[in-house]
């Protein structure tokens, strides 16, 4: 038997998220279009009979604006570092670029086996294909590499058939039917954080936090109370929206995937609040469950 741990790395918007969660067929990360959706380590646990392989999604490793960003980079850099093997996920529908030299770098420095994703093939023709791939191993020496469709592709055979053979010798390392360690508090408010990155624009769901204040489950329901946290009066104004339209519309698309999440139905009162840049202050960054827990030497 076989068991290790894979992490999942490359630039914002990649789809690595996506990734994760088809590979364990359950929505463990949060997806969106909007780029650094992700914000701390995600784990899904994938077993089968032959073993058990441990997947960690991870920020996208991007120039950071903010001291959330510098987190979050650092956060990923470090799941990298204490692998057996990384999936480098790549946008195969978008140019190569300086930022995804900086992350190859990144990736060089791990010393580990490496496998190349390229995601998106859904959008591409055989020959773009082939020439992304070609682009790619001119840079470096992948172990092996896949063309998939993250969103699109109904099976992961091959890759995790592969993914089994790197991974070293062991017995299972997690309950077989545990399918992520992430706390269930973090995984609500993560399902809320995400309807805001589908419902708002621009600024706003960057400046975004979610927490969950109260969490009760009486007969066959689930109480919850929850605060989306901004950095502005303004945003505040924009997530209530006008007539509490905005607010009402991401606690109902959120009740759902929480329904699904707990098997119960779930009643969702969620409150706004003002935490003035809360993404520069380190103290606020951890409370809200991002970018690691530590605060020494953030790139
Ligand atoms: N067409 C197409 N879109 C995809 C595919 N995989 C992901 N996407 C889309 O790409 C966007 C980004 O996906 P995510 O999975 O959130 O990307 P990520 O790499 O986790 O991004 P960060 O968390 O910001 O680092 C979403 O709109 C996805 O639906 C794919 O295979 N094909
Ligand atoms: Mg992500």
């Amino acid at each position: 038997m076989r068991s290790g741990f894979v992490g999942i790395a490359g630039r914002p918007n990649a789809g690595k998220s996506t990734l994760i969660n088809g590979l364990i067929n359950e929505k463990i990360a949060i997806v969106s279009e909007k780029p650094q959706t992700t914000r701390s380590e995600i784990r899904g646990i994938y077993t089968c009979d032959e073993g058990q392989i441990i997947f960690t999604d991870t920020p996208g490793i991007h120039k950071a604006k903010y001291r959330l960003g510098s987190r979050m980079n650092k956060q990923a850099t470090d799941v990298i570092q204490g692998v057996d093997l990384i999936y480098l996920v790549v946008d195969g529908s978008v140019p190569f670029k300086t930022g995804d030299e900086y992350v190859l770098n990144v990736i060089k420095n791990a010393k580990l086996p490496v496998f190349l994703i390229l995601n998106k093939v859904d959008k591409l023709d055989r020959e773009t294909i082939l020439a992304n791939l070609k682009t790619w191993q001119e840079r470096f020496t992948f172990d092996e590499f896949f063309p998939i469709s993250a969103k699109y592709d109904k099976s992961f055979e091959d890759l995790i058939h592969t993914t089994l053979s790197y991974m070293p010798e062991g017995e299972y390392l997690y309950p077989t039917d545990m399918v992520s360690d992430d706390p269930e508090n973090f995984r609500i408010s993560e399902m809320i954080r995400e309807k805001v990155l589908l419902l708002c624009e621009q600024e706003v769901p960057h400046a975004t936090a979610v927490v969950i204040d109260n969490k009760e489950f009486k007969r066959d329901a689930c109480y919850i109370q929850a605060s989306i946290i901004v950095e502005k009066q303004g945003q505040k104004g924009i997530i209530i929206g006008k007539q509490g339209q905005m607010i009402k519309k991401i606690g109902k698309a959120a009740r759902k995937d929480i329904e699904k999440l707990l098997g119960k139905n779930v009643y969702l009162e969620l409150f706004v609040k003002v935490v003035e840049e809360w993404r520069s202050k380190d103290a606020r960054i951890t409370e809200y469950g991002y970018g690691g827990a530590n605060s020494d030497n953030y790139i």
